[in-house]
């Protein structure tokens, strides 16, 4: 992450994939067929593949809840500026932090989002990480570090709805895409996570079974596993899963 403003940057959880920039997935015939309405793929076979590592929970966030959480991350984001030109260039117009304190009903909120995604033993990383997306801001494809990120990916919707495509890394022919509707829980582990890269589609692009999808302002809450085996000199033992 770029530093701003003296703040430490945060983990460079992404990785480019350069087989991907550039290039759309072109003319795309889908498959939906016997999927939930917020997954599409470019087959049954890719669908068939990725049904239990990219996984879509819509409403798992009351209106409640998702207010309890967009106001008690307001005042920490508001306090940055969204950046439009990333030395990584992975991502557009956003902001971001980690966070490690949460009030108790976001703690509580958090809870369910590891019990959802997790395994019970499976060492996560304590800090939270809030990515705030301007209305005009996006996520290139790319493939999360895997120095700074393990097996999971969990993350919440706020404020939103987007669309998330996933895309082979080694045949871009085959992809996915999830609708991440507001207040949507996604879970991307394995295959998902590993062998596709992921992106967020601008609002030009945001379209879903050929409906336009129209993006807003987008915050995601995202859980990531801890890196698993060797996970490099410069970071802490592992942990237990925090409590969140
Ligand atoms: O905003 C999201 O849900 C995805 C974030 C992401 O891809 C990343 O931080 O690497």
């Amino acid at each position: 992450m770029a530093a701003s403003g003296g703040r430490p940057p945060l983990r460079p959880f992404r990785r480019l994939s350069g087989l991907l920039l550039g290039r759309g997935a072109g003319a795309r015939r889908e498959a939906g067929g016997s999927e939930p309405n917020w997954v599409r793929g470019s087959g049954q076979a890719v669908l068939a593949r990725l049904r239990a590592s990219a996984v879509v929970q819509p409403d798992f966030l009351s209106l409640e809840e998702e207010e309890t959480l967009s106001r008690e991350l307001e005042p920490q984001l508001r306090r940055r500026r969204y950046q439009f030109d990333h030395w990584d260039a992975a991502i557009h117009g956003f902001r971001e932090t980690e966070k490690s304190r949460w009030s108790e009903p976001s703690r509580a909120i958090l809870q369910r989002v590891r019990a959802a995604a997790f395994d019970p033993d499976q060492p996560q990383l304590p800090l939270v990480h809030v990515l705030d997306l301007d209305q005009s801001g996006y996520i290139k494809p790319h493939v999360d570090s895997i120095k700074f990120c393990g097996s999971t990916i969990a993350g919440l919707s706020l404020l939103s709805t987007s669309v998330m495509r996933l895309v082979d890394s080694h045949d871009p022919q085959q992809w996915l895409e999830l609708l991440l509707e507001r207040r949507s829980l996604y879970i991307l582990r394995g295959p998902a996570r590993y062998d596709f890269s992921h992106q967020i589609l601008r609002d030009q692009e945001s379209f879903f079974a050929g409906r336009k999808v129209p993006r807003g302002r987008r915050i995601s809450v995202i859980c990531r596993s801890l890196p698993e085996g060797d996970r490099g000199p410069d970071l802490p033992p592992p942990l237990p899963p925090p409590p969140c």
